[in-house]
């Protein structure tokens, strides 16, 4: 797992230590969710693992469940935890090198990290696309300059382009429900009031193609996510062909990757209602939330026995312990006080 390379362009590979950027860090996606099935058998098993270490958690933007799965996944570790809120309580930070900071920005990431990383044995960071500028988003800033000025793990609580925790916690979720090898899921984009980003869409494409499944994406012309993370996932412009057959329809809003940020299309007829799910094969429904009720979803599908989203967000928990326990026994920075010890004991 964890592979190692060293070049800040290509962030999604990009890590000095032990972090948790990217789907594509999960080495091998069957086995990391045969491992969290496990700790959600006996999440306690490992309380030591994580004592006297701190997680240090920071949210450019708001958040429910990642914030507090985490957290208790950090706890059920033994891990102490500290929250900061950036959004209306920490300094504004510059992220670029050589600035001249007579504007709004308060403090420079190169210190910030730093610093942090004095405090924190692990950081996790959510840091939201703006949805402005195209290049700027890619170029994942906030978590780019954490991985580059940070000297501890970091760990991607949602940045622009990825939402990996997500992602690995839908993984669970499918493999507890499904009925077959090789089910039919449905990715289907749905209308939404506010231009959203791309971040849990792409992760969640990224997780689909580390395993074998009848996998298609579903959404109007001019919705096509980066090209590059799609690769060749099966796109279907008809919302009620791709349905047909379906074992999971996971829906989410997304704007416009071609045009930017930008909302194009807002035709209720994407909503899911009990009439396009009547096309599936009994198919089990999925989405991150938070979901906007009669918009994204009818509430008729949502309150069925087929919605699956409360169990889907219990699994952020075990998603992000595995992680943190990935990250806690296996770092060097974090076991070298262990290694020492070792070599002390004469082991
Ligand atoms: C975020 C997103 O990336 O789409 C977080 C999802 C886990 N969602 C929103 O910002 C929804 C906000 C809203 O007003 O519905």
């Amino acid at each position: 797992m964890f592979n190692q390379i060293n070049d800040l362009a290509n962030y999604r590979l990009n890590y000095k230590t032990m972090n948790y950027i990217s789907v594509q860090n999960i080495d091998s996606l069957s086995e990391w969710v045969k491992a969290a099935l496990k700790i959600k058998k006996k999440p306690l098993k490992n309380k030591k693992l994580g004592k006297n270490k701190t997680l240090g958690m920071l949210f450019f933007n708001p958040s429910l469940r990642t914030r507090l799965s985490t957290q208790k996944a950090a706890l059920n570790l033994g891990m102490n935890v500290m929250v900061m809120n950036f959004t209306n309580e920490g300094w504004t930070l510059e992220f670029e090198d050589g600035a001249i900071m007579n504007q709004g920005a308060s403090e420079h990431i190169k210190e910030a990290a730093e610093v942090v990383s004095q405090y924190c044995d692990i950081i996790a960071v959510r840091a939201f696309a703006g949805l402005v500028d195209k290049e700027k988003d890619n170029a994942e800033t906030v978590l780019a300059g954490f991985l580059k000025f940070a000297t501890v793990p970091i760990v991607n609580m949602e940045g622009c382009t990825g939402h990996p925790l997500q992602a690995l916690a839908d993984a669970i979720t499918i493999e507890e429900h499904k009925t077959k090898h090789r089910p039919k899921v449905v990715l289907s984009w749905a209308p939404h009031p506010k231009a959203l980003p791309q971040a849990v869409a792409n992760s969640f494409v990224e997780m689909m193609q580390l395993q074998d499944s009848d996998f298609v994406i579903t959404h109007p012309e001019g919705y096509e996510l980066n090209p590059e993370i799609t690769k060749n996932s099966v796109i279907e412009y008809d919302q009620n062909k791709a349905f047909e057959n379906a074992d999971f329809i996971y829906t989410k809003n997304w704007s416009s990757y071609a045009d930017y940020g930008k909302i194009t299309n807002s035709d209720p007829n994407w909503t899911v209602t009990a009439e396009k799910m009547a096309l599936t094969n009994n198919a089990k429904f999925m989405h991150c939330l938070p979901v906007r009720r009669n918009v994204i979803v009818t509430d008729e599908v949502l309150d069925s026995d087929n919605s699956i989203v409360i169990e889907q967000a219990n699994n952020r928990t075990y998603a992000a312990q595995l992680v943190l326990q990935k990250i806690l026994s296996l770092s060097p920075s974090l076991s070298k006080g262990k290694e020492e010890k070792k070599k002390k004991n004469g082991k």
